[in-house]
């Protein structure tokens, strides 16, 4: 059964959104099969934005996610990588039709509330780069 990578941002952390957010999940049918608090250090930023760290608002970005813990969890269903990334809509949360994660509760093109891994293999890389086998009950 496929799985996939998300995190709760800091923005929907301080707004208190993780029940919202966790339920559209849930709602769509996935079950949840992992989930802690990790706060991001320079290492995991550098791990887990690789595709972006030479951008220039890499530091922005880096500030804003390690600002405060987070919640990583991941799913499980069919079809979830894609499904997921449906319910967050577009990165933008400006540009996210309302509906979807971004376009209810997101802000901009950085503070946009959730993670969630892109393909079958960043999925697989980000559980493993958050969770340890005995955490992720598949
Ligand atoms: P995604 O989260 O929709 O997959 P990515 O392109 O993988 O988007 O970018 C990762 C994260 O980096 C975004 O979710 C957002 O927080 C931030 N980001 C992406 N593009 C920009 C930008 O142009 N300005 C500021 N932050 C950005
Ligand atoms: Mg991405």
């Amino acid at each position: 059964m496929e799985k996939t990578l998300i995190i709760l941002k800091p923005d929907c952390m301080e707004k208190r959104l993780v029940g919202a957010v966790l339920d559209r999940f849930q709602k769509a049918g996935f079950d949840l099969i992992a989930a802690k608090l990790i706060r991001f250090d320079d290492t995991l930023l550098k791990e887990h934005y690789a595709h972006i760290a030479t951008r220039p608002f890499f530091p922005e970005l880096a500030a804003f996610m390690s600002s405060r813990p987070v919640l990583v969890a991941a799913f499980q269903g069919e079809n979830v990588i894609a499904r997921v990334r449906e319910l967050l809509g577009p990165t933008d949360s400006k540009k996210a039709p309302k509906g979807t994660i971004r376009g209810d509760f997101g802000t901009d093109v950085s503070v946009n509330i959730c993670h969630a891994s892109d393909s079958p293999e960043s999925a697989a890389a980000e559980i493993k780069r958050f969770f340890a086998p005995g955490e992720v009950f598949a």
